[in-house]
């Protein structure tokens, strides 16, 4: 059995049990508690505030979370950050008034800065050599600036909508982030199995997302063009149709390539060309 910190209520919570469904694990969320367990896989969901989840898991509270790298900088707590999951991405940034003219990190020198994120922050102004005041506050970051609360802000910004539509600009992109699956440093024997099981599944998982299956029919002669313009996991599937000078011809796309693949392949004879959806990619 292995144990897994998730957010209980927040933009990672969705994503993350959607993630452990694609990865076989099933967690019903009909009888959702702060401790569920799954019923597909020997393992447990333990749902907390993302704030509390590197803490529970340096402890072995939990043996595993799946958190903002963002919040593992902050907290700065002893866990093993595992793997990647590609959700969630974002960036701490430091922001200053619409209009003032920004002049490199010395522009802090002196100044009030409001932030959920101190420790992050003092490290860039210890690596900047910066003094500046730090002021944490724990939510409405943006706000601080309007009300005098502050000169500048550090803060989570993904499309940069909420910067503008508080008068701020982007000066300084400190930290890039996105959800990560982390670890109880030194997890022992069964767990450490679970825990490869688990990377294995999410990896397999995370690498089908946004691609496509695609098969044609394809005249032999173009079978090299062809493998040119689809370079697959190691090559192209080619099989011969029953027709003589045709084949069958079966790739993996990624779904934003996917037109100008289609036209490629048109160009050079391919018929009948079809595109499905793809649900695992074992590599
Ligand atoms: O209740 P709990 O403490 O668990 O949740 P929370 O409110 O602290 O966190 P939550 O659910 O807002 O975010 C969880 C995690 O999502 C963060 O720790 C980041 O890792 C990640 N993430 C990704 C984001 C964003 N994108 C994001 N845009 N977290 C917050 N934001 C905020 C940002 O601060 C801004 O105020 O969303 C607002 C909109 O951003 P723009 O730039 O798109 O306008
Ligand atoms: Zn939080």
């Amino acid at each position: 059995m292995i144990r897994i910190a998730i957010q209980a209520k927040g933009r990672l919570n969705e994503q993350s049990l959607d993630l452990l469904r694609e990865a076989g694990v099933q967690v019903d969320e009909n009888r959702r508690k702060f401790l569920t367990r799954s019923t597909s896989f020997p393992l447990e969901v333990l749902y907390l505030r993302d704030d509390d989840i590197p803490q529970a898991v340096s402890m072995g509270a939990a043996d595993l979370g799946i958190v903002g790298y963002n919040e593992v900088a902050e907290k700065g707590f002893a866990v093993d950050t595992v793997q990647q999951l590609g959700f969630g991405a974002c960036r701490i940034s430091l922001a200053i008034p619409k209009g003032e003219s920004y002049t490199g990190p010395s522009y802090f020198a002196g100044r009030r800065v409001a932030t959920s994120y101190p420790r992050i922050l003092r490290e860039f102004f210890a690596r900047e050599g910066v003094e500046a005041e730090i002021h944490e506050i724990a939510g409405s970051v943006e706000i601080a600036p309007a009300v005098g609360m502050a000169e500048a802000i550090f803060d989570i910004v993904s499309s940069g909508g909420t910067l503008v539509s508080n008068g701020l600009q982007e000066v300084e992109q400190v930290l890039h982030s996105e959800a990560v699956l982390i670890a109880t440093p030194g997890l022992g024997g069964e767990k450490v199995a679970l825990l490869e099981q688990l990377k294995f599944r999410f990896g397999a998982a995370l690498d089908s997302r946004g691609m496509k299956y695609l098969l044609m029919n394809l005249p032999a002669e173009s079978v090299d063009r062809a493998i040119e313009i689809l370079p697959a996991m190691r090559s192209p599937t080619v099989m011969p149709l029953a027709q003589t000078g045709w084949c069958s011809l079966h790739s993996v796309v990624r779904e934003q390539e996917l037109w100008a693949k289609i036209e490629a392949l048109k160009a050079i004879g391919a018929e009948g060309i079809l595109v499905l959806a793809l649900e695992k990619i074992i590599k």
